[in-house]
This record gives structure tokens, sequence and C-alpha cells, in this order.
């Protein structure tokens, strides 16, 4: 029988981890039962980011977790990286997404494809979650299609000049850093590091939403904003520069959801062994039991294409297209897996006192973010077949 309070493993993936993996699993795990789980509810209602866990991630080691030791990071490996979204996504999507933007988003550019003084600069801040950083790619005309984007930064020999703006964009209100995509004069996507306070930038939220209600989202907005030149990050051009950052952080998010899946396959096991309908627990029902079984069943394939990918990802192998393929599944698994759950829990899924309905409403995000569920699905299909359906 699973023990619903227990950690979910069907398929021992715990042998193949090591013992650091474990600690740091559980040192997470224990920081969002004692941290996050208490108050997040209470947030998610009230519309509302719980700032002051920011420092309490970057003490534990949270952000940047495979940045080397030398720049503020921990030096770990990717799958110590994936164990660490998944613990903080069983919190909230909310909490995992400002852990994914530092660390995939802000630092790892930073860090790839910055100046020596740049990563000095900046990452030993931002690991210890003394600075947040933002990532500006979307544009209010361009989503899916990032290489139309119309911001641009212009030379003007002493300085750069930064017009345009950014949408969508989590932590942007309050960010003090942001690494943002811009095209040059000669339409090459340039990246490079805003900073508050820089006069003509503002960051104004996106209020009214029913998703990630517990995370900020904004834009970012550039009014002829003077950038120093060694602001610019001098190692990329090309739209594969924030391309290179998503294959991260949608990495991150393969793992992240497997988080809220279990939040919700547990809170619905648990609650089936205690309600009574008929005389009976709605556990005892085969219904109940299919959705049960089902759910378990997609846990254990996506905890076992996270960790393969994982693998792959630590010898340096995984393919942008392999990362689109658990992303993909992997969301959509933790969002069938919310709605099954809600509906385990009948009228009681709805409220606050569980965490499904939350969940539920965050994954309406992370299918939508870091490239759509459909457009994931495109990339798939020009792998497969060598033909291009984007266009
Ligand atoms: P395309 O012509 O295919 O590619 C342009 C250049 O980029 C290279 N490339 C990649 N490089 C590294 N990794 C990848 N995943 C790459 N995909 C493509 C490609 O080889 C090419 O290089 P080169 O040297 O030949 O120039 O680009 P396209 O314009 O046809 O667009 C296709 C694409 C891949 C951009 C599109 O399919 C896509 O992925 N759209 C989704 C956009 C997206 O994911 N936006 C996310 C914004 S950030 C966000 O959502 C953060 S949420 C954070 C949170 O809160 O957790
Ligand atoms: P669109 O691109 O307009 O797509 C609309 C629909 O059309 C989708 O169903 C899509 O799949 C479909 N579609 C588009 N093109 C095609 C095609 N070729 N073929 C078939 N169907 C297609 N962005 C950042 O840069 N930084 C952030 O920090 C960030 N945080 C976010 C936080 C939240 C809460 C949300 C909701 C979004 C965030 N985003 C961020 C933006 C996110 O990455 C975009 O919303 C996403 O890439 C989709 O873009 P779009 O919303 O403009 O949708």
């Amino acid at each position: 029988m699973i023990n619903e309070n227990e950690y979910i493993d069907y398929f021992s993936i715990d042998e193949l981890l090591t013992e650091e993996h474990k600690l740091i699993r559980n040192a997470i795990h224990d920081w969002v039962n004692r941290s996050v789980k208490p108050i997040i509810d209470k947030h998610c209602q009230e519309h509302s980011f719980p700032q002051h866990l920011i420092s309490e991630m970057g003490e534990l080691g949270a952000f940047g977790p495979f940045i080397p030791e030398k720049y503020g990071g921990s030096g770990l490996d990717h799958i110590s990286y994936g164990l660490i979204m998944q613990e903080l996504e069983r919190g909230d999507s909310a909490i995992r997404s400002t852990a994914s933007v530092q660390s995939s988003l802000v630092m790892y550019p930073i860090f790839e494809f910055g100046s020596e003084e740049q990563k000095n600069r900046f990452l030993p801040d931002l690991a210890k979650g003394k600075k947040t950083g933002a990532f500006g790619l979307t544009e209010p005309n361009h989503g899916s299609d990032p290489g139309g984007m119309e911001t641009q930064i212009i030379d003007k020999k002493s300085h750069y000049l930064l017009n345009g703006s950014k949408m969508w964009i989590t932590n942007s209100p309050i960010a003090d850093v942001a690494v943002v995509w811009a095209k040059d004069e000669n339409n090459k996507v340039r990246g490079v590091i805003v900073e508050k306070g820089m006069k003509g930038f503002s960051a104004p939220e996106i209020k009214n939403k029913w998703s990630l209600r517990a995370s900020l989202t904004g834009e970012l907005v550039f009014d002829n904003v003077v950038i120093p030149k060694e602001n610019i990050l001098p190692n990329i051009s090309g739209l594969k520069g924030p391309l290179m950052c998503l294959n991260s952080a949608r990495y991150g998010i393969a793992w992240g959801v497997i988080g809220a899946a279990t939040d919700c396959f547990q809170t619905a096991l648990q609650y089936s062994k205690e309600r009574t309908q008929f005389n009976k627990p709605i556990a005892s029902f085969q219904l109940t039991q299919k959705k049960l079984a089902e759910m378990l069943t997609e846990i254990t394939k996506a905890q076992l294409l996270a960790y393969r990918l994982g693998e792959l990802k630590n010898k340096n192998i995984a393919t942008p297209a392999q990362i689109s393929m658990a992303k993909r599944n992997n969301v959509k698994m933790a969002i069938d897996i919310a709605r099954e759950s809600r509906q385990i829990l009948g009228a009681m899924g709805i409220v606050g006192d569980y965490p499904i309905m939350r969940h539920m409403m965050n994954l309406e995000s992370v299918i939508t973010y870091e490239g759509t569920h459909d457009i994931h699905l495109l990339i798939s299909g020009f792998d497969i077949t060598g033909e291009n359906a984007f266009i």
C-alpha cells in the first residue's frame, strides 16, 4: 500500500541517487514544509509574493546550484538542480519560478556569456538572494516567435541605447537585475544586463492573474535607457543565446512539475481513504482506484524521464528536442493529475484548505511559459521529420 505521507518512489529511483542528491532533496523538502506550505495559500488568495523567501532560498543554495562555487554557486550536478526544482514546486510553482528564473535565466547567461567582471559583480549576490533577477525575452507582439522581437539596442560608441518593452516577465517588479534580449543595428539578438534605477527603465506589475497568484509578473519598459558598455554580454549573439537559457529552465520545469503532481496525488490519496460515501471509503470504489493507479503510473513515467534527462544533461548531451519532449510530457502529466485529484476531493477540491486547485491554476501558466504545449510538440515534430511546421 502506498503511504501518502512518504516520498513517492514507486520504481525505487532513489537507488539511482547519490547520498548528496538525497541530502539536498530532503533539505529543500523540509524547508518547503516549514516555510512555504504554511503561508502559500494565503499569498495565493491575496495575490501577493512571499518576497522574504528569496533570501532563505539563497541561504539554502537553491539559486544557481550548478554554477561553480567560485562565483557563489554550489557546483552541483543537474540532477541536484532537478531535485531542488521538484521540491520547490511541491510547495508552489511560484516558488520554483523564482528559482528557475534566477538560476537558469539570469545566472546561467551571465556565467555562460558574461565577462569575468560581470560574473564577479553579479553572480555571488544572485546566488545568495541578495539580488533578484528577471529575464526579458517575450514582448507584447512576440511570444512564441521571439525572433521577431522589436526591442532595440543601438551602439552609441560611448554607451548603448535601449528602447522597447517586454511583457509577462516573472519577478520584474522587484528585479534588481534583468537579462534582456534586444536586436542591434545589424538585426542580431544581443543580451544586456539592465539594472534597477537606470533612467528610463520601469517595471510595472501585471495584476488580476488567476494563475501563479503567489508570483509577481510584470513588464519591462525601456525608454531611451543608457546602458554602459560593460553591461552587454560579450560572448553571445543570435537567438540561440536566449534559447540556450530556455533549455536549462525547461529542464528544471520537467522536474519541478513532478513536485506539484505528487502533492496533488498524495492529497487525493489521503482524502480518498478518509472520505466515506455509501458507507465505504471512496478509495474502495473502482473508479477512484482507476484515477489513483493512472496518476501513479504517470508520475513514475515522468520521474524516469526526468532522471534520464538529468543523466544526459550531466554528460552535456541532452538535446533541445529531448528537453522539449520532457517539459511537454511532464507538464501535461501534472495538469491532468491536478484535474483528476480535484475531482476525487469533490467540492472540497475547490477550497484553499487543500493545495490542488492552486496547483491546477498555476500549471495553466506552466503549460504556456517556456514554450507552449503546442510549440514543444512542433519542436518534436521538426526533430522527428526534419520538416519545420512553425511557419
Ligand atoms: P530557429 O530559426 O529555429 O532558431 C534560431 C537559432 O537558435 C538555435 N536554436 C537553439 N539553440 C539552443 N537551444 C535551443 N533550444 C534552440 N532552438 C533553436 C537554432 O539552431 C538557430 O541557431 P543559428 O545559429 O542557426 O542562428 O528559431 P525560430 O525563430 O524558427 O523559432 C523557433 C523557436 C525555437 C524560437 C520557438 O519554437 C520557441 O521555442 N518558442 C518559444 C519561446 C519561449 O519559450 N519563450 C519563453 C520565454 S521565457 C519564459 O517563459 C520564462 S517563464 C519563467 C518562469 O517563471 O519559470
Ligand atoms: P502566443 O505566442 O501568442 O501563442 C498563442 C497560441 O498560439 C498558443 O496556443 C500557441 O501554442 C499558438 N501558436 C503560436 N505559434 C504557433 C505556431 N507556429 N503553430 C501553432 N500554434 C502556434 N517570458 C519571458 O520572457 N520571461 C519571463 O520571465 C516570463 N514569465 C512568464 C510568467 C507567466 C505567468 C506567463 C503566463 C508567461 C511568462 N512569460 C515570460 C511569457 C511566456 O513565455 C509566453 O507567454 C509564451 O512563450 C507564449 O507566448 P504568448 O503568450 O505570446 O502566446
